[in-house]
């Protein structure tokens, strides 16, 4: 029997800017604010998966490896809150025309693997606080900080003893 897994495409944070955004997360929101997502689990999530079989993830990961994605940066220089689904995050104000790409093309092949997509348009954010339900005082700005994504990954997502933790399995370089 092959079991599931859950999975999903995203962009790591490299670890020394992890720091910065978990330093400047602990400076600007009380305690309260939500669930404080851990340094190591931010990410940008490129396509989300669902729980899917590894027929769809062999067919998935072989898609992966054939798209010619560029490299890009950006800045980390917009933060919001969105109550209904209760996340605060960090995001990007000029979403690079690659980043964008890249996130299009695995959601449209996840989307044909059939991994439901949400309909709402992609917003690139990491994610830094979950069951952010009640209003938040958010900060006016970012230090803005920039990232440059050389590489995607997939991850599998995990419950263990009450945690989440994300396992990277797989990453794939963009090029020039
Ligand atoms: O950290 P963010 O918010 O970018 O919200 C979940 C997280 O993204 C999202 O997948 C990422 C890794 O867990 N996610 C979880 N369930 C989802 C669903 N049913 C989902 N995205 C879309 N639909």
């Amino acid at each position: 029997m092959s079991a599931e897994r859950r999975l999903f495409f995203a962009l790591s944070l490299p670890a020394k800017l992890q720091k910065h955004v978990i330093q400047w997360r602990a400076d600007n929101f009380p305690a309260e604010t939500g669930r404080p997502v851990a340094a190591a689990n931010l990410h940008i999530t490129l396509a989300f998966l669902g729980e899917i079989s590894a027929i769809k993830e062999a067919a998935l990961t072989r898609v992966a490896g054939r798209i010619q994605g560029q490299k890009f940066s950006l800045q980390l220089d917009d933060i919001g809150h969105w109550p209904g689904s209760g996340v605060v995050w960090i995001g990007t104000k000029r979403a690079p025309n690659a980043l964008l790409q890249l996130a299009s093309v695995l959601r449209s092949h996840a989307a044909r693997n059939g991994c439901h997509q949400s309909t709402l348009p992609f917003h690139p954010h990491v994610s830094l606080y979950r069951s952010a339900t009640r209003p938040v005082a958010i900060p006016p700005a970012t230090p803005g900080w920039p990232l440059e994504a050389t590489e995607f990954s997939l991850y599998e997502s995990l419950f263990e003893r009450g945690r989440t933790r994300y396992r990277c399995l797989q990453s794939w370089p963009l090029g020039e």
